[in-house]
């Protein structure tokens, strides 16, 4: 049984909820392997067809990697810690639907790592991001040092690791880190109208979709429109292709059968 994660299905959205907050929903070993053990079984659930991450309470998404955990780590276990999270957060990346962080309050060091391993991140107006590791005398261990780049940039990213600085939810929209900013009382419904929208398309094309798409930046031009028209032909073998351009031919609104 999970203790530290909290997982629901309803309408074919999936809610995991880190439920740690006494200590700012803070990462440590146990709330990732029951967080991969979560994704696992939501991965072979076939009715998810969007999945929205958040923190319990209304003070953090999450606040990092547990700092009293990590404290007297050697290398070797600082490694197993790092390859833990950074197996959790690939698996996030590319999960085979489309992911949701909701940030509300504090997601700083493993917390941020955590919001954009996701496809996408609404921030609530007390939103404080950044990646405080370099105060700590330590440097992102989950991915950050990748993602962190792709996402803001390399100067910006490089400003934000080096002085481990927190950025209010503004600021954070404005580099492109966060896709909108809404109040902390709008969070869920938001984030569900998000998901909805989503969960409201082919499943089976919006999986393509998302592989393709998060792939592509790894991918030289070349690469990327390979894989972009092998991925479109796939679409011609499913059903609800077929669908979608019947209904907009007949003036009518899709039912996808998600197959
Ligand atoms: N870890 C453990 N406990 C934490 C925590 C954290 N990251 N953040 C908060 N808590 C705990 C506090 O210790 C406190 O516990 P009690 O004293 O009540 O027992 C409780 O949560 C409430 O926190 P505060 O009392 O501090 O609350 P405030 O509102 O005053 O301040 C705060 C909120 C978010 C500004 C503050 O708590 C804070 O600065 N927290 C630390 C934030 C931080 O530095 N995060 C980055 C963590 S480092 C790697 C693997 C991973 C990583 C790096 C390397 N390798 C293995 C290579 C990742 C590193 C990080 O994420």
């Amino acid at each position: 049984m999970s203790e530290l994660i909290n997982a629901k299905v309803q309408n074919g959205i999936a809610w995991i909820e880190i439920n740690r907050p006494k200590a700012l929903n803070a990462l440590n070993f146990q709330v990732l392997s029951e967080f991969a053990n979560c994704l696992d079984n939501l991965k072979k659930d076939k009715s998810v067809r969007a999945v929205i991450i958040k923190g319990a309470g209304d003070k953090a998404f999450v606040a990092g990697a547990d700092i009293g955990e990590m404290k007297d780590m050697s290398p070797k276990e600082a490694k197993e810690f790092s390859k833990k999270g950074q197996e959790v957060f690939m698996e996030i990346e590319n999960f085979p639907v489309p992911t949701i962080a909701l940030i509300n309050g504090y997601a700083l060091g493993g917390g941020c790592e955590l919001a954009i391993s996701c496809d996408m991140r609404i921030a609530s107006d007390n939103a404080r991001l950044g990646t405080p590791e370099i105060t700590l005398g330590v440097i992102p261990g989950f991915g950050g040092t990748k993602r962190l780049t792709r996402v803001v940039g390399d100067a910006f990213a490089k400003e934000l690791m080096f002085t481990g600085r927190m950025m209010k939810a503004d600021e954070a929209l404005e580099r492109g880190l966060v896709n909108r900013v809404v109040s902390g009382e709008e969070l869920e419904s938001e984030g569900e109208k998000l998901a909805s929208e989503i969960a409201d398309k082919s499943g089976v094309v919006m999986s393509i979709l998302k592989e393709v798409s998060t792939k592509q930046s790894e991918l030289t031009a070349e690469q990327g429109m390979l894989i972009e028209s092998s991925a479109f032909s796939v679409c011609f073998s499913t059903e609800d292709q077929t669908e979608g351009m019947n209904a907009f031919l007949s003036k009518r609104k899709p039912e996808f059968k998600h197959q």
